[in-house]
């Protein structure tokens, strides 16, 4: 074997195991240099895995086309593997530990011959902070180490850490043949190890992501309590300089990553706010001794949607895209740039789309159906310090104390655009039962909520009855805790238009909730919590339909009754799990609800 730059028998004594069953030609350690980063690039670009971009407009870029059936997380494929099923819970795919090591090792078995194994070091959060978590990742796939390398903090550093530390978590990655009948991702929380093995996308084999810094942290931060969230972070500095942090969980493809980095509309920037991003996806929150919660970032890159990105609905990621970023399934331009659908400027007149195709505009397939130059989950990974709007707080260790959480889903009716919670017990609640329509694009009735507690259904690594109890633990611990709101950008008319522009002007709400927070404004009090007085957001600059703001803002009864038995029905899952808590706050919110008069 070769000489291993760790002395930490833990780790040379499972990379040497893992080794032997993968049987790679050679093992590479990931260093964090920019020598090792640029040769593996040139590498990347000889064998194909790369497309180098055009260098003068788009400097340090890369494309990367995925398989086909390889394009977005795989949810059925993805398994919980606790000694007992009920810790896993209802809400996750479980498997004994034991027969899924079997089942994986099958796969795993000699998956990289004549490839390379890469070993990457890797810290969650910076490195050295009591809030950060280690990891090592074996792949064999150098787009992995690249997407690691803007995603992570990653290399020599973060090996130092392990000559003090064994605590690691153990991530094995193989491509093997990127077949999807042999493909899974495996979480052993109790064994603080991941296997991922057949995929080549984004969330299934960037193991720092979802599966550590959300399933197995999840997992963790339950037992050392403290909160693994799906969550972006961003700071507001307000008109007389303080800034004041939130989090928001939002389900995938609702918002995140265009909330963190908004830029003021006009009418509010002579007031002179400022935003500034730490996150898009994840936060891991600390109480600290002050007695409020405290977020931090692990990562230190975005992996985001590309399809709708333009300098209208996102300045700041049109601006962070600009260099040092890798595009994956996104359409080629003759120019060796790229595009996508929703994109700045029109479609080109011709292109090479994300399957590696030559495409032109408009042209329809055997159904008939407009073939797409991008995939519409194509995404980009990009380092957030190229974002105009990132934090100066984003090494520091203890990151930053948080005011409020927002939690949001896609609703045409029901939520209103914005409420706030009655307290902690009642904000998890609120949590607990936020729900978004399917949309077109998904299997099942259009328009059917999915319960999607916390945003945090496909990632919680534990029974969510006990992540439910661990939520209102949280608040019993903090003297200070955040005020919980819930957001809704998606409400409709009776046309089906929504009625409220989001994008930049959701910073109107945002500045209702510091108010909230900060005791300068009263609010009205309904069955579903407190809403604004219209008069107490602020619309300068921008002009709503006429009773626009009235419909937004709406609680209507009905809906709300008929609410309840969904929730009822979502808490049923649980069974005698669900903690009495939020069974009150259920049968509280019925109370309330036929009391109130319309
Ligand atoms: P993941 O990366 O999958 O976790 O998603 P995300 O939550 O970061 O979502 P993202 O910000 O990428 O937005 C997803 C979609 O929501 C895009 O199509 C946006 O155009 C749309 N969107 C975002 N904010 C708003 C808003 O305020 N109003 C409306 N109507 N649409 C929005
Ligand atoms: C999500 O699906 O919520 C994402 C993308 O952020 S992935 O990293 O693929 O999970
Ligand atoms: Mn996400």
């Amino acid at each position: 074997m070769e000489k291993m730059p760790t002395t930490n028998k833990k780790l040379i004594d499972w990379v040497n195991k893992m080794a032997r069953l993968c049987g790679p030609e050679r093992i590479v350690w990931i260093d964090g240099s920019e020598e090792q980063k640029l040769a593996l690039e040139k590498e990347s670009v000889a064998n194909g895995d790369l497309i180098r971009l055009n260098q003068e407009k788009l400097p340090g870029c890369f494309l990367h086309r995925t398989a086909h059936d390889d394009v977005a997380r795989t949810e059925h494929l993805t398994f919980i593997c606790t000694k007992k099923k009920k810790d896993a819970g209802p809400n996750n795919n479980w498997m004994r530990p034991q027969a899924a090591y079997q089942k994986a090792k099958k796969i795993f078995k000699s998956s990289m011959s004549g490839r390379t194994m890469y070993v990457i070091p890797f810290s969650m959060g910076p490195v050295g902070s009591p809030f950060s978590k280690i990891g090592v990742e074996l792949t064999d796939s150098r787009y992995v180490v690249l997407n690691m390398l803007i995603m992570t903090r990653c290399g020599n550093a973060v090996l130092g850490q392990l000559e003090k530390n064994d605590n690691f978590t153990k991530c094995l990655h193989s491509k093997a043949k990127l077949d999807i009948n042999n493909r899974l991702i495996l979480h052993f929380p109790e064994d603080n190890t991941i296997w991922s093995v057949g995929s080549g996308y984004g969330g299934n084999v960037l193991l720092g992501k979802k599966c550590l810094s959300l399933r197995i942290a999840s997992f963790q931060a339950k037992k050392e309590k403290w909160m693994a969230e799906h969550m972006l972070i961003m700071g507001i500095e307000e008109p007389n300089g303080h800034v004041e942090y939130i989090a928001a969980a939002f389900p995938s493809a609702c918002g995140k990553t265009n909330l963190a980095m908004l830029v003021p509309p006009e009418g509010l920037k002579k007031k002179g706010y400022r935003i500034w991003t730490l996150g898009d996806d994840i936060s891991w929150m600390r109480v600290d001794s002050d007695g409020s919660l405290w977020a931090v970032n692990p990562e230190t890159g975005f992996f985001g949607v590309a399809p709708g990105t333009n300098s209208k609905t996102n300045p700041n990621m049109v601006e962070t895209i600009r260099k040092n970023t890798i595009y994956t399934n996104v359409l080629l331009k003759p120019d060796n740039t790229v595009w996508w659908e929703g994109a700045d400027g029109d479609a080109p007149a011709q292109g090479i789309d994300w399957k590696g195709n030559p495409w032109k505009p408009n042209t329809t397939d055997s159904e008939g159906k407009i073939i797409k130059g991008a995939h519409p989950n194509a995404r980009f990974t990009a380092p957030i310090v190229n974002c105009p709007s990132a934090s100066f707080r984003l090494e520091q260790h203890h990151g930053v104390p948080i005011s409020a959480i927002i939690f949001g889903g896609r609703r045409e009716h029901v939520a209103p655009l914005i409420y706030q919670s009655f307290n902690w017990q009642h904000g998890v609640f609120v949590g607990a039962t936020m729900g978004s329509e399917l949309t077109a694009a998904q299997v099942g009735k259009l328009g059917q909520v999915r319960r999607d507690p916390m945003a945090m259904l496909p990632f919680c690594g534990y029974n969510m009855a006990e992540y439910f109890k661990h939520w209102l633990n949280m608040g019993k611990l903090m003297a200070k805790p955040p005020k919980i709101f819930h957001v809704n950008w998606f409400r409709t008319d009776k046309a089906g238009k929504f009625l409220w522009p989001g994008f930049c002007e959701n910073l109107r709400i945002l500045e209702w909730i510091l108010d909230r927070c900060n005791n300068k404004v009263n609010a009205m009090e309904t069955p579903i919590g407190y809403i604004p007085y219209p008069f107490d957001i602020d619309m300068t600059g921008l002009k709503l339909s006429e009773n626009a703001m009235d419909s937004l803002l709406k609680v209507n009864k009905e809906e709300w009754l008929e609410e309840t038995k969904g929730i009822n029905k979502f808490f049923a899952m649980f069974k005698k799990d669900l903690p009495k808590e939020l069974t009150d706050e259920l049968e509280a919110l019925m109370e309330r609800l036929k009391g109130y008069g319309q």
